[in-house]
């Protein structure tokens, strides 16, 4: 998930290399030099099948090396790869209260979602775990969103993050003007990434890893704050500081007034998301494995695309192979604009993005969908030709 690889198999086919019982599927990927390195992830993607083995576990975090490159201070810090995967709460009152408790699960109502939660975040398969950090210590935590369907809006009681990168890309690597940011909260759509440093709170503070209530609209799932892990104070550890590997990191910009154009252009390509009881739809089409591509787009363009969700609740939109720049939501331009591979479209809402199809290295068939994997499964996925 993220990497600009190429989609043909035995590479990024999530198409044609899908494992039947008892067959085995050898993988041989080429990540290029210009693979922005970051935290990236595996998952399975059998269509109708992509949302039950996500929510089993069928994933895991891929770092691609080299972010000391652009931010050389985390060489001092400890590195921590937090994986935030779904319990599902138990079918039994008194076990499921006990499991909503122990996570300090928000009871009340959550955003506009009538439904009750029906799962807990855990961190590296841990329901609340303990996180060490002594007080004033920088670390640098790597935060993946495997979950099929949950939104974690993270934040910590103590201070802001201090965000390097978002979905594996870091915030200098279109910009070399910045470095990181700092944000009171965090939203990891499912799929999304955040890799960010954190200062430990004072010694005599609780402090704790949370998601806050997440709206997900009247036809959404209940997606409610709870605690995602505490953060226990602890005697300093001895660190070895990793070396540089000498390489000068590589900028990939364009220039503003190239983007600018783009971003003041008529949409090239609408992307509408829509549902009704028999399915979920892109462009009034439902997913068909035969059929050909939605659209054809040649290598080497910038393309201005819109995203609209005129239903009831939010989808996340993720295009396999590439990253894009969101610059606008609901039309409104965004004060910092962001690279990322899965964006949030809030009900009733749009983005308006600058897709890079510059690289190469994309052409093939490939996809983009719902990343709300039940969504994807029942239909809201549609193929690119990447010419
Ligand atoms: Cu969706």
């Amino acid at each position: 998930h993220g990497l600009h690889v190429s989609p043909k198999a035995p590479q990024d086919d999530s198409l044609d290399m899908v494992a039947s019982p008892g067959e085995t599927l050898h993988y041989s990927v080429q990540v290029p030099p210009q693979q922005p390195p970051g935290l990236y992830w595996y998952h399975t993607h059998p269509h109708g099948e992509s949302y039950v083995q996500d929510l089993d576990g069928m994933s895991g975090a891929i770092v691609v090396e080299g972010i000391d490159r652009y931010v050389p201070e985390v060489r001092h810090m400890r590195e921590r790869i937090l994986v935030l995967r779904d319990l599902v709460l138990p079918t039994d009152a008194t076990e499921r209260k006990r499991v909503m408790e122990s996570v300090a699960m928000q009871t009340t109502q959550c955003g506009t979602a009538p439904e009750s939660p029906e799962r807990a975040f855990t961190v590296n398969g841990n329901l609340r775990p303990q996180i060490d950090i002594s007080p004033g210590e920088r670390q640098f935590w790597r935060i993946v969103n495997t979950s099929p369907d949950r939104y974690a809006d993270l934040e910590l009681d103590s201070e802001s993050f201090d965000v390097v990168a978002l979905d594996g890309m870091p915030l200098t690597y279109h910009d070399p003007a910045i470095r990181r940011r700092s944000m009171s909260h965090v939203l990891v759509p499912p799929a999304g990434r955040v890799e960010a440093i954190v200062t430990g709170p004072p010694a005599d503070s609780h402090a704790a890893l949370r998601s806050r209530c997440f709206d997900t609209g009247p036809a959404g799932d209940s997606n409610p704050a709870m605690v995602l892990a505490d953060i226990i104070s602890a005697q300093p550890s001895s660190l070895q500081v990793r070396r540089g590997d000498g390489v000068a990191p590589v900028y990939a910009t364009f220039p503003p007034t190239v983007l600018k154009r783009v971003e003041a252009s008529e949409p090239q390509f609408v992307v509408t998301f829509t549902e009704d009881k028999q399915g979920f739809y892109i462009n009034g089409q439902k997913f068909e494995m035969n059929a050909g591509p939605m659209l054809t787009v040649d290598i080497g363009s910038l393309q201005h695309w819109r995203v609209m969700n005129p239903t009831r609740e939010v989808h996340p939109f993720h295009i396999h192979q590439v990253h894009f720049l969101v610059y606008a939501v609901g039309e409104k331009p965004m004060k910092d604009p962001v690279w990322v591979d899965t964006v949030n479209v809030s009900y009733g809402s749009s983005v308006d993005l600058v897709m890079d199809f510059t690289d190469p290295i994309i052409r093939g068939m490939s996809l983009f969908h719902c990343h709300l994997l039940s969504h994807e499964d029942k239909g809201m996925m549609a193929k690119i030709l990447f010419r």
